[in-house]
């Protein structure tokens, strides 16, 4: 294990919480700030996952600008070692770059961001799944450190584009991104800095044994559902970088749909506690 301690976002503690039996955590280690061990991502070591346990998954809509960037990247990062699932709505030339990059391509009807990722996250069978945006937004450098989080004990990693500023991020998605963070923790009692990041790793028990309904706020509800039942939940900074392409949110009515997936979700997620 490296000696370095990672970074954190200050406020981690938060996301400290016990991983309970129910929760079906590994060991139910839960040190933030322990020491992580980024290269032992890729070793072998007993017991540790490695990239080969690995799928790197994500909706693709018209992606053809960004989807070559962000698959060669998982592959150099990973050493070609991850599966990539791509769930994809395109008319353009989207899913035959995906394919010519040895990603798995799933056809489906554009049903909005959730019902893609849903998909994408329960197709492939490996034990660590990570979503991302096919936009080359998300730093697929980040991968290893998620890995070792996953191998150092949390059941979600998620990444915190908000810790470094976001300024790639359009202002209006900006704030509505801080709102939607201090209404979840308000409502769950816990801070949260991120709730809508593309960017996460689940074990793959965590998105098996809790059930998940919304489509525009699944990521919120991903986040939401895993830290209010115990499971060891640990926000992460990353880097942010400018879309590539043409978005496919629509900031008003996309922002409200996920307002109110979070406070539907805090609100189930209290009452399964009575
Ligand atoms: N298959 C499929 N993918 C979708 C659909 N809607 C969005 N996506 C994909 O889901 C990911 C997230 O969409 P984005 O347009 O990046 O949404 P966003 O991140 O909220 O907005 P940006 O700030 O513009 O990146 C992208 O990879 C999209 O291509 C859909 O209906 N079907
Ligand atoms: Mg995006």
């Amino acid at each position: 294990m490296s000696d370095s301690a990672h970074t954190t976002n200050g406020a981690a503690s938060a996301f400290d919480a016990d991983a309970t039996d129910e929760a079906g955590s590994a060991d139910g280690t839960d040190s933030i700030d322990g020491p992580t061990a980024t290269d032992d991502a890729v070793s072998a070591d007993a017991g540790e996952y490695t990239f080969d346990d690995l799928s790197v998954v994500m909706g693709t809509y018209n992606e053809e600008e960004a989807i070559a960037t962000v698959l060669e990247d998982v592959d150099e990062v990973t050493d070609g070692r991850a599966e990539v699932v791509c769930v994809d709505g395109s008319s353009d030339r989207t899913p035959e770059i995906a394919r010519e990059h040895g990603a798995t391509v799933i056809e489906q009807e554009p049903q909005g961001y959730g019902v893609a990722v849903r998909e994408a996250i329960l197709t492939p069978d490996r034990p660590v799944v990570v979503t991302t945006d096919c936009d080359d937004t998300y730093p697929m450098e980040a991968l290893p450190e998620f890995l070792a989080e996953i191998n150092d004990g949390a059941d979600v990693v998620s990444g915190d584009r908000l810790y470094h500023g976001a300024k790639a991020m359009p202002a209006f998605n900006r704030l509505g991104n801080h709102a939607f963070a201090a209404v979840a923790s308000l409502l769950m009692g816990e801070r949260v800095h991120d709730t809508t990041t593309g960017m996460r790793a689940y074990r793959r028990e965590v998105v098996e044994e809790i059930g998940w309904t919304e489509n525009t706020g699944l990521s919120a509800e991903l986040l939401i559902r895993p830290l209010m039942r115990g499971y060891d939940v640990r926000e992460r900074p990353i880097a942010y970088a400018e879309r590539l392409g043409d978005t496919k949110l629509d900031p008003i009515g996309g922002g409200a749909a996920i307002a109110k997936s979070i406070v539907t979700v805090c609100l189930e997620e209290q009452l399964r506690r009575f």
